[in-house]
């Protein structure tokens, strides 16, 4: 279908993207094939909609999360994304300074990093953002008009070309109008000199471009009735009502306690599809822990339910280690790639069933951390991290009934090696290493025991530990 790369940008060589991605992984191949495998085992007896992107597709919507290339050699980084998300923008690779740092000289090469693995696990790209103050190349800024309408024009048009047919939706502009009660424009080179039109220039070469992109206008602030809203409200329906070309609507949806999700979050969406064009979340994160959060997270999903023409939601990020708010814990996985109870309360919303069979590694998912019914549960700390390596920790529960043995699998990603272990018999199986009790089996009720592992060989990826076993 839509697999033939145009050949702008720095990027030569032409044929399927997928062809090329296996070519440039090269020696990593091996590493990315243990994780996707790994990653495949649980999918292949999930039900259909234990994850998010299989609940959301069954409710017509798709589901994604902000990538950012550098992360995606993490196994577990990357068995996530490919289990829970059906759709991926990159974070910052097709932001202006990635791609055109230099005028005319177009640089594509992180960007289809996450294309290429999007169309090989067959998801969804959507693309963030073309015209934009912010991650601007200090060149854009020192072009007088006339010079900075054509250099505008044409990075609109060489970045659609080179991922024409790849994009499903397209940032065209991003957070052009200011905060607070004003409802003006946000004061930036384009606004600065080429006046509110530049707006709908750009969203009229966008549609040449790639007249099959959904075009969207993309802002944070906005996710309720409010000044900023309104400005970005009565733009959008006078482009409709001149026939501007503006397909979407995109709400950031970056929520925290000074910028909670609003009451009228679904009202706001629905008087934005009513104007005639699609909405989506494009951003959403939501910082706090626990219920709270998970409450916040479970009527964000709803309230896109509730609206028809709100096609799909992206989480800005997938570990919260990584986020660009990571001491606010804002997303749905913590550091160590657990779901949190946010992403519970997300599948849940989106009519998914959190821990069914097949579904591990959740809080009260069978096995995973807090698991009520399990006979015994593992919980992965990280003790001590040094240059080189780390000590692991793992925890081990007894669940309601006493146990006499466990076992619990450790998948490290190569080149780490286990050095040594201590509370626990190890025996290895390729990068799988098995620990079961020696002295420690016996565990009384809701008892715990830990054992510990030193590794050498780098300190990412974290390892994976799988489910307990109990005997
Ligand atoms: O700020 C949150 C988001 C607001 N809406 C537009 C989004 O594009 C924006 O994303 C963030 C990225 O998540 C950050 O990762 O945009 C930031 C820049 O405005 C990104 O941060 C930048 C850092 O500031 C740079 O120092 C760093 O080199 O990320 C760059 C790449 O890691």
């Amino acid at each position: 279908m839509r697999m033939i790369r145009k050949r702008s940008g720095t990027r030569g060589g032409g044929g399927p993207a997928r062809g090329r991605l296996r070519a440039a992984l090269g020696g990593a191949t091996t590493v990315l094939l243990t994780a996707t495998a790994l990653a495949a085992l649980p999918q292949t007896t999930a039900h259909a909609a234990d994850t998010l992107g299989a609940a959301a597709a069954e409710k017509g919507r798709y589901f994604g999360a902000a990538v950012a290339a550098n992360h995606l050699g993490e196994a577990q980084y990357a068995a996530t994304l490919d289990r829970e998300f059906n759709s991926i923008t990159p974070e910052n690779e097709m932001k202006w300074d990635a791609v055109e740092p230099n005028r005319g000289s177009f640089s594509f090469g992180r960007a289809d990093q996450i294309v290429d693995h999007a169309q090989g696990k067959g998801m969804k790209v959507r693309g963030h953002t073309l015209v934009w103050h912010s991650q601007l190349p200090g060149w854009v800024s020192g072009l007088g008009a006339t010079d900075l309408r054509s250099a505008m024009n044409n990075h609109i048009t060489q970045v659609m070309t080179h991922y024409k047919g790849e994009i499903h939706s397209w940032d065209v502009v991003n957070e052009a109008f200011q905060d607070g009660g004003s409802g003006a424009r946000r004061s930036s080179p384009f606004q600065d000199k080429l006046g509110d039109g530049f707006i709908e220039e750009a969203f009229r070469t966008a549609r040449a471009a790639d007249p099959n992109a959904k075009l969207c206008y993309n802002d944070y602030n906005t996710d309720g009735v409010n000044a900023k809203s309104n400005a970005v409200y009565t733009m959008v329906r006078d482009f409709k009502s001149r026939g501007v070309p503006i397909d979407c609507v995109g709400f950031q949806s970056h929520f925290n306690p000074n910028s909670p999700v609003p009451s009228d979050y679904r009202a706001n969406l629905q008087r934005f599809a009513d104007l005639g064009v699609d909405v989506q979340i494009t951003e959403l994160d939501i910082e706090g822990s626990g219920q709270a959060q998970a409450t916040n997270y479970g009527n964000v999903v709803r309230a896109c339910l509730a609206v028809t023409r709100c096609t799909g939601i992206t989480v800005w990020g997938i570990p919260d280690k990584y986020s660009w708010r990571s001491s606010g814990t804002p997303l749905l996985f913590d550091d160590n790639y657990n779901k949190k109870p946010a992403y519970d309360a997300a599948l849940s919303a989106l009519g998914g069933t959190p821990g069914d069979p097949g579904d591990p590694g959740g809080p009260g998912d069978p096995g995973g951390p807090g698991d009520p019914t399990a006979a015994c549960t593992a919980t992965y700390s990280t003790a001590e991290q040094w240059s080189g390596g780390y000590n692991g920790k793992v925890m081990i529960t007894a669940g309601s009934s006493p146990i006499t043995g466990w076992s619990v699998d450790v998948t490290l990603a190569s080149p780490q090696q286990v050095v040594s272990v201590w509370n626990g018999s190890p025996t290895s199986n390729g990068n799988v290493m098995t620990v079961r009790s020696t002295w420690n089996g016996s565990l009384a009720a809701g008892a715990s025991t830990s054992f510990g592992f030193t590794v050498n060989g780098g300190t990412t990826p974290p390892p994976q530990v799988g489910a307990c076993t109990a005997s």
